[in-house]
C-alpha cells in the first residue's frame, strides 16, 4: 500500500479511513487527531498545567510524547499499584521515558502509603481487583492534580478503550455512566480536577504504531489481573466485528458521541463536598476511598490519621 499523501511505501495501514501513511506522515497524522480532539472539546489551552497519568504502556506514553511534542505544559504521574513484577517493569520504563526528556515526574506508591498493593486491598474488601484498582487510581490521580495546582488530568484512554467502555455501558444500560461518558469532563468547584482523553480518536494499533515509530520503549506485558475482564472480552467481539466492516468502533463511538450522548445528560449532578476524612470530593461524609481504605483495616501511612472506630463501624 502507498501513503495517501505523498505516495511513498506505507508503513501505517488505517483501513476505517481507507488510508495509509508513510512514517512521516503517520505522525503528522497522530498528531494532528491529538490536536483536533484538544481543539473540539476545548481540553486545555497551551498556557495551562497538564498532569498526564502514566501507566508505562504505550497508551499513556505516547500520550506523554505527544503532548511534549506539541508544546504542552505536561509532567508525568506514575501510581505504582504494587502487582509483583509488573509494576516494577512497568515504573522502570515510565522513569526511563521521563529521564530520556527530562521531563517531571511524579511517583506515588499505593503499597508505600497504605501498607497494601492494589490485589490485597481488593482481597480485603471483596472487590473485584480492576474495580478497587480503577477506585485507587482515579482518586490517586486527582489528589495528586489538586494538590500540585494542575490544570488538568490526561489520561491515555483510546478508541478502543472508549467503544469497549460504552459497549458495556450500553450491554447494561448504565445510563449515569452514559451521561458522564465524554472525552472530556469539566472541573467542579469542589475539588475535581478536569480530565481529558486526548487520544480517543486514536485505535489501540495507532498508539502501538505510534511507540514503534517513535522508538519509545514500553511495557508490553498486560497486568495480570486484566486476564478475562470485562472490557477486554468487549475489546475482542469489537475487534472482530471491526475486522470484518472497518470502521465499527468509530461508528459506535462517534455515533453516540455525536446523536445520543446529550440524550443520557440528566439534570444537575449531585453536589458533592469534601470527604471527613481525606478532604476530596465526594457526595457522601466519607468518599468511597477512603471507605474502601477502612474497610481493608488500613490506613494511610503519612498525613491524616483515620480513626479505627470509624472502621469497625462501617463494616
Ligand atoms: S492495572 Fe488495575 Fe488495569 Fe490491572 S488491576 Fe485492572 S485496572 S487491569 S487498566
Ligand atoms: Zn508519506
Ligand atoms: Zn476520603
Amino acid at each position: 500500500m502507498k501513503c495517501t499523501v505523498c505516495r511513498e511505501t506505507a508503513s501505517v495501514e488505517i483501513r476505517r479511513h481507507n488510508s495509509g501513511f508513510c512514517k512521516t506522515h503517520f505522525l503528522e497524522y497522530f498528531e494532528n487527531q491529538v490536536r483536533k480532539a484538544i481543539h473540539d472539546y476545548r481540553m486545555f489551552q497551551p498556557d495551562e498545567r497538564i498532569l498526564v497519568a502514566v501507566s508505562g504502556g504505550k497508551d499513556s506514553l505516547a500520550l506523554w510524547d505527544v503532548l511534549l511534542r506539541l508544546g504542552y505544559r505536561a509532567d508525568g504521574l506514575y501510581i505504582g499499584l504494587g502487582i509483583d513484577e509488573y509494576s516494577d517493569s512497568s515504573e522502570e520504563e515510565v522513569r526511563r521515558f521521563a529521564g530520556q526528556r527530562g521531563a517531571p515526574l511524579q511517583v506515588v506508591s499505593i503499597p508505600g502509603e497504605y501498607g497494601e498493593g492494589v490485589r490485597g486491598i481488593a482481597a480485603k474488601t471483596r472487590r473485584a481487583p480492576c474495580s478497587a484498582c480503577g477506585l485507587g487510581k482515579r482518586y490517586t490521580f486527582n489528589r495528586i492534580a489538586a494538590e500540585g495546582g494542575y490544570d488538568v488530568i490526561c489520561t491515555g484512554h483510546n478508541m478502543d478503550d472508549e467503544a469497549a467502555a460504552l459497549f458495556g455501558n450500553v450491554m447494561h444500560w448504565q445510563t449515569d455512566y452514559l451521561a458522564r461518558q465524554s472525552p472530556l469532563m469539566e472541573a467542579e468547584s469542589s475539588g475535581l480536577v478536569r480530565k481529558a482523553k486526548p487520544l480517543y480518536r486514536l485505535s489501540e494499533r495507532e498508539t502501538a504504531a505510534y511507540c514503534v515509530l517513535r522508538g519509545i520503549d514500553y511495557q508490553v506485558e498486560e497486568c495480570p489481573m486484566a486476564l478475562g475482564n470485562k472490557t477486554n472480552q468487549y475489546k475482542e467481539l469489537l475487534n472482530q466485528l471491526e475486522l470484518q466492516s472497518p470502521g465499527t468502533k468509530h461508528h459506535l463511538l462517534f455515533g453516540f458521541l455525536e446523536r445520543a450522548q446529550p440524550f443520557f445528560r440528566a439534570g444537575d449532578p449531585t453536589p458533592l463536598r469534601p470527604c471527613e476524612r481525606c478532604g476530596e470530593p465526594t457526595s457522601g461524609e466519607v468518599c468511597s476511598f477512603c471507605r474502601m481504605i477502612e474497610r481493608a483495616g488500613l490506613a494511610k501511612t503519612q498525613g491524616l490519621d483515620i480513626p479505627l472506630a470509624a472502621v469497625e463501624a462501617d463494616r
